[in-house]
């Protein structure tokens, strides 16, 4: 039994206001059930952890350095993250692998520092539009999942993945159930090459444009074990409409 995870993605919103008034708001009504993470940006990592204080919610962040400390300028390492509270951190995301030209080789190496740090790394992967309009979506996962898995099994069995098809995500396109319980059945069986315990206990997570309508269908699904939210994450009504979803 995988015990749902429901992670907040901020992107690059808010402000210390932002943090002040929802993530208390998140604090006192979470549901009993699924495991509810927000992952905000680096700079409000400490007040955020602040305000969760001693609470259930968990705290991540939206990428990581694949290095150890050293000269990196502007980038933030496992250990710094680790040191700040998070549990999670977000790797591969398709704004960083289209933006930064994050190849899934780095993504692999960087989910291994979060590790290694201690943390879990929700790792992301998915297909452009053109991508599953020319019949390639199950290649473009495998091929970016192969680096990860190739981590071998007990890093594997301490990964949450995430699909985001890209089409979908902040274009209140979301995948169908069907659509997307086709790929996180594939990501499964890829999960199974590499161990039993793999499949049984990775989380696949769905993200993009999840909404309070249409959480609950999705998280109906056996393979769908969360999913990763972005902008219905700010509101924070809607965003605990789909942790209850996930109870
Ligand atoms: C996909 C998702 C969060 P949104 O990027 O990772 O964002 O829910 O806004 O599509």
């Amino acid at each position: 039994m995988r015990t749902k995870l429901v992670a907040g993605n901020w992107k690059m919103h808010g402000r210390r206001e932002m943090v002040a008034s929802l993530v208390p708001t998140l604090v006192s009504r979470l549901p009993q059930g699924p495991e509810v993470a927000v992952c905000v940006p680096f700079v409000y990592l400490s007040d955020t952890q602040a305000a969760i204080g001693g609470a259930r919610l968990q705290l991540g962040a939206q990428d990581v350095s694949e290095c150890e400390d050293g000269a990196f300028t502007g980038e933030i390492s496992a250990g710094m993250l680790n040191e700040m509270g998070c549990r999670y951190v977000i790797v591969g995301h398709s704004e960083r692998r289209a933006r930064h030209a994050e190849s899934s080789q780095r993504v692999a190496e960087k989910a291994a520092a979060a590790l290694r740090a201690g943390m879990t790394p929700i790792v992301c992967v998915g297909e452009t539009r053109e991508e599953r309009l020319s019949g390639r979506t199950a290649t473009v996962i495998a091929a970016q999942l192969a680096p990860v898995l190739a981590l071998g099994a007990s890093l594997v069995e301490r990964l949450v993945i995430a699909y985001e098809p890209v089409w979908a995500i902040g274009t209140g396109l979301s995948a169908s159930v069907a659509e997307a319980a086709e790929v996180h059945a594939d990501i499964r069986a890829a999960l199974a090459k590499v161990s039993a315990a793999a499949a049984k206990t990775v989380r696949i997570l769905y993200g993009g444009s999840v909404k309070p309508e249409t959480a609950p269908a999705l998280f109906a699904v056996d393979d769908i074990d969360g999913g990763l939210i972005g902008g219905a994450a700010l509101d924070a009504e809607a965003f605990l409409a789909i942790c209850n979803a996930a109870v």
